[in-house]
């Protein structure tokens, strides 16, 4: 017996006679462990060795090139009721989608090893944190996971002292894109997925558990699960305040949780502690306040990019002891992708590089990192009981109309912000309206429930005793009339994270608008940028005639999670449309707005 939970023995026992695997290893997690799959993987051609002056302990992986991507088409989670995973899931008949998976596991580990990884996502003493157990046939997604989670002998006992754990099938199966499915039942607390090697769809502690499967878990349970960073960002008083955001996937999250503060932020004290740069898991205390862990331990982020100017913490972390896939490489084997300065002779696919093959490195090559390296990784990350959050902030992609920043004012408000949140997928610098996807909470792809009552769980936590963390919405992305970025982005944003803290500490007034609480002149700390203090105006404008017509459209998505949408929310939506209507006189800027 290598468990002393039955129900662990008997499952793993199960998925060794559904897919015969040649032997089966229970991972311990220690380093000798990892050094062992290392060295076979080099071996096999899974891993190449980098350049191991330049990066000691860094390798290389070469997915297959149909594999290198989240397949949202082909991810299901399986409620019994359809109208459980709401219109915002690919739903399947759990009998139907246990049937067809199955039947591509039937025997698929023959002559491989089968893997046993009990993982804890979470600090392992944590009263947040909730432990799983993923199955899989390849050595890439166990190192990955060493990385990414607390994995091995601890995460085990925690799982036999509880009793129960996430249950996780992988099988790398052919690698083939017909041979593919992700597959979720929330009801079951099981995973199954095959056909993928890559992070989203093999990482199953990532997304498939601490948001898919961990959403619902959230919900029963009175937390929440969530698609966000978390920074702890400290004064020069020494006080530190956590905010936690969402943006949809490629909007910053990783730049903004390591943020480097511009010079004359330094200069005064001004620190940035970085707790997770993906994941959040939140949960009130006793004291009313929302307290967030990091469930993750370690970093899977996008390597294109990444360059001392945008993020030189994230360069720093990755010097070392690193798993980077689908990257470039350079003559002398250091690893190399597009944004960094040299150049690179082989391609991610192993081709020397030819231009006209497209990028060098893919653009969503990865690097998976242990968050220990980080430079400015927090030592509150490992804390049981989370950070006290002070501020959650919401953002995508909005080449117009969305301000830089703007404050809910109240959380109802902000819960409407939240679900209204999206990304243009075409710029509007004539004022002409962009596509837009919208991406409630950044959890379109992750939320393992009906969105309706996925809204429904975030307005229950407004309760009497609550001291909930103040919500913003803010803006990086928004281009002037010339089709330019109007604000530098990355470091500066910590100018909009004073402004939001200032606003906590009830240290600033704000600006009232129909559509939040905007800065007020000069509230915003511009000294040092590069920013035309004149576009500062046009980086707050408030269109009245333009959000009359985004509401009507927030209105309109809104409809779609019918019958589940949540009353309080339409209420929210038919507040802020009617104070748009008449709103001019009441706000400053909008009364200028053309
Ligand atoms: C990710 C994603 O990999 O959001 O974090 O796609
Ligand atoms: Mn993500």
């Amino acid at each position: 017996m290598v468990s002393k939970l039955a129900a662990l023995e008997r499952w793993v026992n199960d998925a060794a006679a559904l897919t015969r695997p040649a032997t089966i290893h229970w991972c311990d997690g220690s380093e000798a462990e990892y050094q062992s799959l290392i060295r076979q993987m080099l071996q096999t051609g899974d891993l190449v060795e980098l350049n191991q002056q330049t990066h000691p302990g860094c390798y290389l992986h070469r997915s297959n090139p149909a594999d290198v991507a989240r397949v949202e088409h082909l991810t299901f989670v399986c409620h019994s009721q359809q109208q459980d995973s709401g219109p915002n899931n690919h739903w399947m008949a759990p009998a139907e989608a246990h049937a067809k998976i199955d039947a591509l596991f039937d025997g698929c580990m023959a002559g491989r090893t089968m893997y046993v990884i009990p993982y804890c996502m979470g600090p392992i003493d944590s009263p947040l944190a909730r432990c799983g157990v993923e199955i899989t046939d390849s050595p890439y997604v166990v190192a990955n996971m060493r990385i990414m989670t607390r994995m091995g002998a601890a995460a085990q006992e925690r799982i036999e002292r509880e009793g129960h754990f996430v249950k996780g099938l992988h099988s790398i199966g052919e690698l083939d894109p017909e041979r593919r499915f992700i597959m979720h039942f929330p009801e079951e607390l099981t995973i199954k997925s095959y056909g993928s090697g890559y992070g989203g769809n093999a990482l199953l502690g990532k997304k498939c558990h601490a948001l898919r499967i961990a959403s619902n878990q959230a919900r029963d349970e009175g937390w929440m699960a969530e698609h966000m960073l978390i920074v702890g960002i400290e004064n020069p008083a020494g006080k530190t305040h956590y905010v936690a955001a969402a943006f949809p996937s490629a909007c910053g999250k990783t730049n903004l949780a390591m943020l480097i503060p511009p010079e004359g932020y330094r200069r005064d004290g001004w620190k940035v502690w970085t707790i997770g740069d993906d994941i959040c898991w939140m949960r009130p205390g006793a004291d009313g306040r929302l307290y967030a862990i990091n469930p993750e331990a370690g970093f899977f982020g996008v390597a294109p990019g990444t360059s001392t100017s945008t993020n030189s913490n994230a360069l720093k972390s990755i010097s070392s002891n690193t798993i980077f896939t689908n990257v470039a490489v350079t003559a002398d084997n250091q690893p190399w992708w597009e944004g960094l300065p040299g150049t690179p002779v082989t391609d991610w696919q192993g081709r020397p590089y030819d231009p006209a093959n497209g990028p060098a490195a893919h653009p969503n090559s990865r690097f998976t990192v242990s968050a220990k390296q980080c430079p400015t990784w927090s030592d509150k990350a490992e804390d049981a009981q989370g950070v006290p959050l002070s501020a959650i902030m919401f953002g995508g992609r909005r080449p117009s109309l969305l301000p830089l920043v703007m404050e809910a004012r109240d959380w109802t408000h902000g819960v409407l912000m939240g679900a209204a949140m999206g990304s243009e997928t075409t710029a509007a610098a004539t004022g002409a309206v962009g596509v837009l996807r919208r991406d409630s909470m950044a959890m379109k792809p992750f939320c393992g429930y009906h969105y309706g009552d996925y809204f429904a769980h975030w307005l229950s936590f407004d309760q009497p005793a609550a001291k909930l963390p103040k919500v913003f919405h803010v803006n990086w992305f928004r281009k002037g009339s010339d089709g330019k970025f109007l604000w530098p982005g990355f470091g500066d944003n910590l100018r909009v994270l004073e402004w939001m803290i200032g606003r906590v500490e009830g240290a600033l007034g704000g600006l009232e608008t129909p559509i939040g609480i905007l800065p007020a002149d000069g509230e915003l700390r511009l000294d040092g940028t590069k920013v035309d203090p004149t576009r500062i105006d046009e980086l707050l404008d408030v269109d009245v005639a333009a959000w009359q017509e985004e509401l009507a459209a927030i209105g309109t998505y809104l409809d779609s999670f019918e019958p589940r949408l949540p009353e309080r929310l339409r209420q929210e939506q038919q507040r802020v449309a009617a104070a748009l209507v008449g709103g001019t006189e009441r706000t400053r800027r909008a009364a200028t707005a053309p």
